[in-house]
């Protein structure tokens, strides 16, 4: 065949594959300008909250966290908020926003400092948060595992060992009681994602490695333990209201009209999302199944973030600006705010049919120049997404205060009232004014 033929062919085939995948996967764009974000509506009983955790607030906790700021000389969270000592004035705070639901982690580094011991102590604290909490009319809402963990799980392997979920899951069946009953839902895990692909891939997060086989053994690991803990809270209680926090970063071709741009995207996708999906739905993952996984969810968290524009050079560190379109404001974390990606993530959680619950949201500004209209944005997204049906319950806006931000440590400040770390004095920012005067309105 002549040459010439054989590159028209191939021509032909590229541009029909590269304008399918363009119509299967748009990426939608949003023009702001024609949009008054004015026009939202909520129904009575959607959950308006804030979301925090423990070693982001709390301070001088002593776990996986705390070694790895200090063997990586890593600034370290050291007192962060105050919060253990100082929650009686932060669930004030909470108060005056107005919001009717916290989202908040108990720290397992504190309850089971050692493999032996449990601190009563401890639990009795987060004991009396719970009651504060409703006693103010303000629905707690526990995660189980944020990130941090005792110790002595990480010396015998942590989630790398799938031997070890028996502590996890013993733990949980120990705690679970002293605060079911006055709550009622629980978030298992926050982020498996971002847990194993930080710490075991990126080496941003503690153990620490760079191994894309590992990462994927760790997520495979903590959705198990995600399943086994599901399936025995349920055991002891089946009215409790149990889901898992994920993180939903939507990755799309940085070049619409390159084929490797759109390989690298669909890869990803698949590893971040689809992968956690799957184990949700089918019981599968990576080949492998667990049907320990499937339907161990009565809600799916959502954190959505951002999007990622990818390439095969893929970034080695979160520490970098990321592309963006055109016009995109970039946030002080280096990722484009991009609004119009919750309800794409919507739409991606969807498929699991079951309550979606907007465990975070929210922007690193330190200025407060941005999250005002990434506020708005968000919720206008999301108030159209209700008007189109989609089952959703509750925003828990990211964060109620500036903290830790883990390996960025306190650069980066996401909260609705900004901590003046020195004096440990919390001031309204006027985005958490704003934020305030919208859930009024409902
Ligand atoms: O601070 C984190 C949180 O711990 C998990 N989700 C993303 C937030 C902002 O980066």
């Amino acid at each position: 065949m002549d040459v010439m033929i054989v590159l028209a062919i191939s021509l032909a085939i590229y541009l029909l594959l590269i304008t399918s995948l363009r119509l299967m996967y748009p990426e939608m764009h949003i023009d702001w300008s024609r949009i008054n974000l004015e026009e939202i509506d909520f129904p009575p009983d959607f959950s308006w909250g804030v979301a925090t955790a423990s070693h982001q607030i709390e301070g001088n906790n002593l776990n996986n966290w705390s070694e790895f700021e200090r063997e990586q000389n890593k600034e370290r969270s050291g007192a962060a908020c105050d919060h253990w000592n100082l929650w009686k004035g932060d669930h004030q705070l909470l108060v005056e926003l107005g919001v009717n639901s916290y989202r908040f982690s108990i720290e397992w580094s504190r309850i089971q400092p050692t493999q032996d011991s449990w601190d009563e102590d401890a639990i009795a604290v987060y004991s009396e948060m719970v009651d504060s909490l409703i006693d103010k009319g303000i629905e707690p809402v526990i995660t189980l595992h944020h990130f941090s963990h005792p110790v002595w799980f990480e010396d015998l392997g942590g989630f790398y060992k799938r031997s070890n979920i028996e502590f996890f899951q013993k733990y949980c069946e120990r705690i679970f009681p002293y605060f079911n009953g006055r709550v009622k839902k629980w978030c298992t895990i926050n982020e498996p994602e971002v847990f194993s692909i930080m710490g075991y891939f990126m080496n941003m997060f503690p153990p620490g490695k760079r191994s894309v086989l590992k990462a994927i053994r760790v997520m495979k690991n903590i959705m198990l333990a995600h399943g086994q803990v599901y399936h025995a809270l349920k055991k002891t209680d089946s009215q409790s209201y149990i889901g898992i926090a994920k993180n939903v970063t939507i990755f799309d071709p940085l070049r619409r009209w390159d084929l490797i741009h759109w390989i690298t995207s669909i890869i990803l996708n698949y590893i971040w999302n689809g992968a956690i999906i799957s184990s949700l739905k089918r019981g599968r993952m990576y080949g492998t199944s667990m049907s320990i996984t499937k339907n161990s969810a009565d809600f799916i968290g959502l954190n959505y973030y951002t999007h990622v524009l990818t390439s095969p050079f893929l970034p080695q560190t979160t520490e970098i600006d990321l592309p963006s379109r055109k016009g995109q404001e970039i946030t002080e974390f280096g990722y484009p705010m991009y609004a119009e990606g919750l309800e794409r993530a919507v739409q991606m959680l969807s498929k699991l049919e079951i309550p979606i619950e907007i465990t975070e949201n929210g922007v690193a500004d330190s200025t407060d120049k941005l999250r005002p209209i990434h506020l708005k944005r968000h919720l206008w997204v999301l108030s159209e997404l209700l008007s189109k049906g989609f089952d959703i319950r509750s925003y828990f806006h990211w964060s109620l205060m500036d903290n830790f931000e883990w390996a960025e440590g306190y650069s980066l400040r996401f909260g609705l009232y900004e901590v003046d770390y020195d004096s440990q004095e919390r001031t309204l920012r006027n985005s958490g004014r704003d934020y305030a005067e919208i859930i009024k309105k409902f």
